[in-house]
């Protein structure tokens, strides 16, 4: 994907209108499901590392990071191009002629780290033919619905998500594109052992960021010293990456994400939502969150 064919879509854009789509009830743009049978039939390869995260949970830091760890810590390496481009997003599809996330990875020669938001059960079957290392990365309700909000308002081809009391509303109901954050969380939370999955939470990234690098070498059996840790740790920190050109979407014209509105790089903190649940809210999200989450073993951090 490069800067031309996103600005030459960028301008056939000026009358777009979002509109969404189902599969197997779960809401998606309607382009993602005109090419459904495509996505569901990606081609996976047995060194194909993916990346598996609900929006907003933390996936394009961990995409650095991982992008990182395959290239031995060399910086310069991993600024050869935009995230975006590096990692494709296997279920991406928007206006030609910008390339599909499925052609993306297509070009890509192996070995591939790939992104996708699928909920586990919508996951093309080759990835688990092939045996792929899967990184599943969560992150809070609260702080995944305040990021998507500010996501969703500055994107131009995602839907408007309203006013934060709608946006509150369409999440709770998994009506937002993807689906429902309880589904996507438990799903992959209960197949983790099935399958060759590292679940890890975007918490405890933000706490102990070399912990949690550690657990990831481990699970991709690379050996990387603590310096190069290090220097992925300081590359990969929300200022570094809110200020590199690779990492903060600015490659992106703003015709599609319009950072007047909200930085890509907003915040990167655990905790956000307290500026933005008012009490009640606070209280029926808890009432709800209750209810999926009853007799599921698996717990968040909102604060740390
Ligand atoms: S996307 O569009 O779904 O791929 O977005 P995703 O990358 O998953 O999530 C974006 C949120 O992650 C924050 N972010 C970071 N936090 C900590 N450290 C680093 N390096 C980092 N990079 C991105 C980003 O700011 C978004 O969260 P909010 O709460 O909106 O700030």
């Amino acid at each position: 994907m490069d800067r031309e064919s996103l600005e030459e879509m960028a301008k056939g854009m000026e009358n777009f209108t979002y509109s969404s789509g189902l599969i197997e009830g779960v809401p998606f743009p309607k382009a993602l499901c005109d090419s459904w049978d495509t996505i569901y039939n990606f081609g996976a390869r047995e060194d194909d590392v993916l990346i598996a995260t609900y929006p907003k949970a933390g996936t394009t830091c961990t995409q650095e990071i991982v992008d990182l760890m395959l290239q031995d810590g060399d910086v310069a390496k991993a600024m050869r191009a935009p995230t975006f481009v590096k990692v494709p997003f296997i279920e991406l599809v928007l206006p030609k002629p910008v390339k599909t996330g499925v052609e993306m990875a297509n070009d890509l020669e192996s070995p591939r780290l790939l992104k996708t938001h699928l909920p586990i059960e919508l996951l093309p079957p080759s990835f688990w033919e092939k045996n792929v290392k899967v990184i599943y990365v969560a992150r809070n309700a609260k702080d995944c619905m305040v990021s998507y909000f500010y996501f969703q308002k500055m994107s131009k081809i995602l839907p408007d998500p309203g006013s934060w009391n709608d946006h509150f509303s369409t999440f709770l109901a998994g009506e937002v594109p993807w689906g429902s954050w309880f589904d996507h969380v438990i799903g992959w939370w209960n197949a983790r052992d099935k399958h060759r999955i590292l679940y890890i939470f975007y918490e405890d990234m933000i706490e102990d960021p070399k912990r949690e690098m550690r657990n990831m070498t481990k699970f991709l059996n690379i050996n990387l010293s603590e310096d190069v840790l290090e220097k992925i740790k300081d590359h990969t920190s929300f200022q570094a990456m809110k200020k590199n050109p690779m990492t903060n979407s600015s490659a992106i014209p703003s015709s599609l994400m319009d950072r007047s509105v909200s930085q890509f790089m907003r915040k990167g903190i655990v905790g956000d939502w307290k500026n933005h649940f008012t009490v009640a809210q606070n209280v029926a999200f808890d009432e709800e969150y209750e209810k999926k989450m009853k007799g599921i073993d698996l717990t968040f951090r909102t604060e740390l």
